[in-house]
Order: structure tokens, then C-alpha cells, then sequence
């Protein structure tokens, strides 16, 4: 199961075993960081680029990201858990519920706040509704302003007051997730505002999230990259089998969940074309993530209104807490 109903929870099932005494230097800092925002922001961009490697998936399309997803950035004198997270809206479903109750159990146990925006138009409601949720929070909050590549100097000065005026901030950034411009001020930043404390993960972890959630996400990343409007947010990625074949490949065999008998047409497309696109780009990034050679085979499968339906939600990894 995906969904974790707290950071302590995961954290102590992920320290099990674990030696935390590792020797770390005197003043060594260690916490979590959650980057805060409302969908399509760059959260997920900003979190493979600290990262360096490809952890959460990205597109041009609100709510890609559905999980709480880690990753972990080790400095010499800090270890920084970053924790990306849906972004805030008003929900409309089932779904939508669950992803904003996994974004707002990140809140208690943050040592940071990184709120995200896109500092290329004006705040939006979504905006105003995620500042709202992170008023009363007691870890200090730092106002990144993103995609500053895509403003002139004095409309990002304009944007800029407007965000600033949306809560109290300890320090206000302008950052460009996909040029990199700034992001080591933004870490050193939080450095500053991280506590002391142990290396919570062994050196090197770069994530935590399984392999086969990996898998499924490139798949449904590959979805969200090759169809428009609302099918990609009606799928669900399972991946039922995941073996070694001899020769060093990899095979995978993952169902494709739609709502309905429309959106399983449109997936599959015209004689087959469109599932074998989705196909080839899904392998080819996961032959990236894994390092081998894979095959790959995709079903597509009608489980009616999934989004609405808690028992398939929990199938699919997405677990909603009792309210
Ligand atoms: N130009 C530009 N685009 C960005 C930047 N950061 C993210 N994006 C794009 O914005 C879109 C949403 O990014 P994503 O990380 O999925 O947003 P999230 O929903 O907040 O996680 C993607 O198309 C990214 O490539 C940036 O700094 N500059
Ligand atoms: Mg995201």
C-alpha cells in the first residue's frame, strides 16, 4: 500500500533494521522538507532536479502527482528528506479527497515548508486555498517562486508582491526548476532551518518508493504525456508482474485501469496505435530507470468509475483515511 497516514509511521517502518548511530559530524542537520503548492506548479520538477534523478513523474497537467513521494539529498553536513505532494484544490471526487488528505498529513511532521508557485501569472484561488492551509503551521515556511525563466524582470517583480502578501514567509526565492537558476540558495536556505539531527536514511538513498510504484508511474506518465484533456486523470497503472528473464531482461506486465468503454477506445487508439506508443515510451524510460532492457506488456481494463469506488482506490494504492 502506497497511501501512509504519517511521515512517523513510514519513518519508523523505514528505520527498522536500521543503524542510526551512523557517525555523522558534529552540527550534522537532518528533517523534512515538504514542497507545499497547488497542482502544475513544478513541485515534482523542483524535487528530481535537487534530487538529480528522476523520482517523481512530471507533465503539463494538474494532478500528476498522487503520492507522497521522498527524495533524499545528502550534503556533507545535512541530510535533507524532501517530500513532494499533490497539489491543493478543491476535490471532486473520491480521488481528488484522497489526494489532498496525503497532502495535508505531510504538514505536522515538516521541519520546512518550501510553498511552490508559478511566478509567471498571478496567484490563483488555488493559490490563496494552499497559502491558507500553511498559515498556523510551526515549521517556517519559504516562499519559492518558480518558472521565473518565463517572466520579464518587472512583471516577476509585480507577481512577486502579490505572492509575498499570500502568508509570513522566513525567505522569498526566485527559482527556475527546469534552468536550475538559484535552487543552491534554496538549499543552502534550508539547511539553515533544518535542525540537528541523525542521518535518518543510509548514505546514498536517493527514494524510497518501490520499484513496482515506479514502474506503474512511468507507465502512467507516458499516458499523461501521450493523451489530452480528461483521460490521463481517469487512469490507473497496476503492475501485476514484474520478473528477471534470463539474459539480464526485465519483463513487466501492467493493466491499464479506465472508467469507462469511451476512454479504453481512446487508449488503445485506432488499430492498436496509441496503446503501442504509450508502450514504447513507457519502456524506453523504464529501461532508463532500471538499466536493462525490458519487455513490456500493457492491458487496458474498463473498472467503472474507479475514482469514486474506495475499494478500487485502496487497490490502486490510493488509500483513503476514515474521516
Ligand atoms: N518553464 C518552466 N517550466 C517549469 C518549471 N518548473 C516546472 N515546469 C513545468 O511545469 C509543468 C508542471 O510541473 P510539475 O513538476 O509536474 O508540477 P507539480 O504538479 O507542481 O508537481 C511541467 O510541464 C514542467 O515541465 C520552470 O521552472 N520553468
Ligand atoms: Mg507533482
Amino acid at each position: 500500500m502506497i497511501g501512509v497516514s504519517s511521515m512517523d509511521e513510514c519513518l519508523k517502518s523505514s528505520l527498522n533494521g536500521l543503524d542510526l548511530s551512523q557517525d555523522v559530524p558534529p552540527g550534522f542537520k537532518s528533517g523534512f522538507v515538504t514542497l507545499w503548492g497547488r497542482p502544475n506548479v513544478g513541485k515534482s520538477a523542483l524535487l528530481n532536479l535537487l534530487v538529480g534523478e528522476k523520482v517523481a513523474i512530471v507533465s503539463p497537467k494538474p494532478q500528476t502527482t498522487r503520492n507522497r513521494i521522498l527524495g533524499i539529498v545528502e550534503l556533507e553536513t545535512a541530510q535533507i528528506i524532501f517530500v513532494d505532494t499533490p497539489g491543493m484544490h478543491e476535490p471532486k471526487h473520491k480521488l481528488g479527497t484522497f489526494l489532498v488528505d496525503e497532502a495535508m498529513a505531510q504538514l505536522p511532521d515538516a521541519d520546512v515548508i518550501v510553498f511552490v508557485v508559478d511566478v509567471s501569472i498571478s496567484p490563483t484561488p488555488e493559490d490563496k486555498l494552499a497559502a491558507n492551509k500553511i498559515k498556523h503551521s510551526k515549521a517556517p515556511v519559504i516562499l519559492a517562486l518558480n518558472k521565473r525563466d518565463l517572466v520579464k524582470p518587472d512583471v516577476l517583480a509585480e507577481h512577486s508582491l502579490q505572492y509575498a502578501s499570500l502568508g509570513e514567509f522566513e525567505y522569498i526565492i526566485d527559482i527556475s526548476a527546469t534552468r536550475g537558476d538559484n535552487v543552491g540558495k534554496l538549499v543552502e536556505k534550508i539547511v539553515e532551518l533544518l535542525p540537528e539531527g541523525p542521518r535518518y536514511y543510509p548514505k546514498g538513498t536517493i527514494t524510497e518508493m518501490p520499484e513496482k510504484f515506479m514502474l506503474a508511474e512511468l507507465i502512467r506518465e507516458s499516458v499523461l504525456h501521450n493523451l489530452h484533456q480528461e483521460v490521463p486523470h481517469c487512469i490507473a497503472v497496476l503492475v501485476e508482474r514484474f520478473e528477471e528473464r534470463p539474459g539480464g531482461k526485465a519483463y513487466i506486465a501492467a493493466t491499464i485501469h479506465v472508467e469507462k468503454e469511451s476512454q479504453k477506445k481512446i487508449v488503445i487508439g485506432k488499430g492498436g496505435t496509441m496503446i503501442k506508443r504509450i508502450g514504447q515510451d513507457a519502456r524506453l524510460s523504464i529501461e532508463q530507470y532500471l538499466g536493462k532492457p525490458v519487455f513490456l506488456e500493457l492491458w487496458v481494463k474498463v473498472t467503472e468509475d474507479w475514482r469514486r469506488d474506495e475499494q478500487a482506490l485502496r487497490r490502486f494504492g490510493y488509500y483513503v483515511k476514515p474521516r
